[in-house]
């Protein structure tokens, strides 16, 4: 039997890059995120690699609609091998007195809280099977704090503790607990970070070869596909020009004018 992943924010991004990753290496593939078309796409794509596809729509930060949406998996499909925990985003990038509350509850109620939701629903069919492995999408933003960063940085500061917390909790079940911390990753992350504003998100990648969706993947599927009794704890993984949060070596073409 395939083994089998689950995707939060598959829609986009880390999450698409990492569900074509799991499929190409044979895994059933339940994909989750609010955007129904986009998973429909995508199932459609995954499904010519010959790998079973379930979408499951649904926003992180409902409780119930998480716990629905997994509680009622058909059975062939509960047996979760692999929880990956990518969906997530900043809003807004700000001083803290200058901040919108409206930004930090979406960040807090999806980074934090519908991780949370999530690993709550699915972990103890893993600990009932004493087999599994969640990997929880962090950041250099856990590890550091840069300027107007302040409630993003909390967030993936959290995902860090609670990295380090599921694995105590989780290390008596035979249960893998791993957290990938990337640098500066060109998705829609700073589209959605700037609101809608294309212009501006196009300014974080310039000067500079960037991490794409694939290079995350790459490292998701390093962590999976180790033996097992290797487990991957933490990987920062940021572009090679990339040195810390705010330390980039950008180099911009002279222009005459
Ligand atoms: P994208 O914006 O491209 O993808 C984000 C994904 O998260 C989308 O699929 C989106 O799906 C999903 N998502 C967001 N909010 C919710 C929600 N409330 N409920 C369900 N799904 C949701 O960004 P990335 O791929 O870059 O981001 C993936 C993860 O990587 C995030 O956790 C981010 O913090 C982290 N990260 C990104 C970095 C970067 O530079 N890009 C660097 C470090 C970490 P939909 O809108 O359909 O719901
Ligand atoms: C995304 C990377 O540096 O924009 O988590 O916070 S950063």
């Amino acid at each position: 039997m395939p083994q089998i992943a689950l995707i939060t924010g598959a829609t986009s991004g880390i999450g698409e890059a990492t569900a074509l990753k799991f499929a190409e290496n044979g895994f059933d593939l339940i994909i989750t995120g609010r955007r129904d078309e986009r998973l429909t796409i995508l199932k459609n794509k995954l499904e010519e690699r010959n790998v079973r596809v379930l979408t499951r729509c649904f926003d992180v930060r409902n409780e119930t609609d998480v716990k629905n949406a997994i509680g009622n998996l058909p059975d062939e499909w509960k047996n979760i091998d692999v929880l990956v925990n990518n969906a997530g985003l900043a809003a807004g990038l700000s001083t803290l007195q200058e901040g919108d509350t409206d930004d930090w509850n979406r960040m807090i109620d999806t980074n934090v809280k519908g991780l949370l939701y999530v690993t709550r629903a699915v972990s103890p069919g893993m600990v009932a099977r004493k087999n599994g492995h969640i990997i929880n999408i962090g950041s250099i933003a856990g590890k550091e704090v840069y300027p107007n960063g302040n409630v993003y940085c909390a967030t993936k500061h959290a995902v860090d503790a609670l990295s380090k917390g599921m694995r105590i909790d989780l290390v008596p079940h035979n249960v893998r607990v791993t957290q990938i911390c990337p640098g500066a990753v060109e998705t829609e992350f700073s589209i959605v970070r700037f609101h809608g504003d294309k212009d501006r998100a196009c300014k974080v990648y310039e000067g500079y070869e960037c991490l794409v969706a694939a290079d995350i993947a790459d490292c998701v599927w390093f962590a999976v596909s180790r033996p097992p009794h290797v487990n991957i704890n933490d990987m920062v993984v940021m572009p090679a020009a990339q040195a810390s949060g705010t330390i980039f070596h950008k180099v911009f073409e002279k222009t005459d004018n």
